[in-house]
C-alpha cells in the first residue's frame, strides 16, 4: 500500500523536477505551477514554499522531503 503510493508521489514529484536532477528548485516549481494550475506565483513565493518542506538547508526539495510533507 505504502508503494503504490510513494510510486505514485514519486510521478508527482518527477512533473516538478523539471531536469530531472531529483531536486526541485524554486524556479522548477514556479514553471509547474504556472503550466498545470494556470496561476502565476513569484519566484519569493515559490522560494517560500520550497524553504517551508526544505529540511537540509540546501533551498531544493528532494523526493525524500516532499515525501515526508506529504506524509507530514
Ligand atoms: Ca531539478
Ligand atoms: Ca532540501
Amino acid at each position: 500500500m505504502a508503494d503504490i503510493m510513494e510510486t505514485a508521489a514519486r510521478k508527482v514529484f518527477e512533473r516538478y523536477d523539471v531536469d530531472g536532477d531529483g531536486l526541485v528548485t524554486a524556479d522548477e516549481y514556479r514553471k509547474v505551477v504556472a503550466e498545470l494550475e494556470g496561476s502565476e506565483i513569484t519566484e519569493s513565493q515559490a522560494q517560500e514554499l520550497i524553504d517551508s518542506l526544505d529540511t537540509n538547508g540546501d533551498r531544493q526539495m528532494s523526493f525524500e522531503e516532499f515525501w515526508a510533507a506529504m506524509n507530514g
